[in-house]
């Protein structure tokens, strides 16, 4: 297949099941350079910064004075902390694809995502099921992320699950709780995330996946620092509601 053929089966991918896994999408060498700039962006423990003790979420700590509470979750603003960051926020193989999925040219918003994820053993939470356009305020529900797996990503070391199709499904507001993550105390909603698949990332890979695609990550299980590199789209056309947080922040046009 070349490229275009391909980029394109993989598009009709994201559009059917609501994500898709692109292998091998970062070549070895930047790999190595996000790498060693996530390790030194962790050790240096720069601003901004989201703790897990902030989220809360199941199996965080319960406060930054609690054991582990100063847990890093999430390096905010990736794309401003590091030259190969913002490179790969912006790269023209994440552009073409974009433009290609969007029909249209394509931004990059710096106000959720953008971000460098750890998932820590021990410390590190499970993330409950849910869409992520509950983070976002567009006129129209259509943005696209891309998840960079740094690292291997797994059952055991806390890997995306994602149900298929589900970005297509309609939902009661009822089905999901008040921070809108999907109830799995609900006969209804466990028949649909019955089937739920969490797909295994090798390093360099890449997950495209809807806002409205229910997923969730379990707990590190394992004994080193998960890292993913995390950014979201959506076409020019699509512009975030003023007065909200969407529209908080400039965004990054990628052309
Ligand atoms: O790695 C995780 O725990 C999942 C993160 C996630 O789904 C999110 O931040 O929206």
């Amino acid at each position: 297949m070349t490229p275009q053929s391909s980029r394109q089966a993989q598009i009709e991918q994201l559009r059917d099941k609501g994500y898709v896994v692109v292998p091998g999408f970062v070549p070895l060498d930047e790999l190595t350079q996000l790498n060693q700039a996530a390790r030194a962006q962790l050790t240096a423990r720069a601003d901004p910064l989201e703790f897990e003790a902030d989220l809360r979420y199941p199996g965080a700590p319960l406060s930054r004075a609690a054991a582990g509470g100063e847990t890093v979750r999430r390096l905010l603003d990736a794309y401003g902390r590091d030259p190969v960051f913002a490179r790969w926020g912006t790269a023209p193989a994440v552009r073409d694809w974009m433009q290609a999925y969007f029909g249209e040219s394509v931004l990059m918003s710096r106000t959720h995502h953008n971000c460098l994820m750890t998932k820590h053993p021990l410390y590190g939470s499970l993330t409950a099921w849910h869409r992520d356009i509950r983070y976002w305020s567009f006129e129209r529900e259509d943005l696209v992320s891309v998840w960079l797996a740094l690292g291997e990503e797994q059952i055991d070391n806390g890997a995306l699950w994602f149900v298929p199709g589900s970005h297509r499904m309609e939902f009661d507001a009822d089905r999901f709780d008040p921070a809108k993550f999907f109830r799995s105390d609900r006969a209804d909603n466990a028949e649909v995330l019955r089937a739920a698949d969490s797909p295994r990332l090798a390093p360099g890979d890449a997950v495209f996946f809807h806002c409205n695609t229910l997923h969730s990550a379990g707990k590190n299980r394992s004994n080193t620092v998960k890292f993913s590199l995390v950014y979201t789209y959506h076409g020019r056309s699509n512009a975030p509601k003023a007065g909200t947080r969407s529209s908080s922040k400039p965004e990054v046009e990628l052309g």
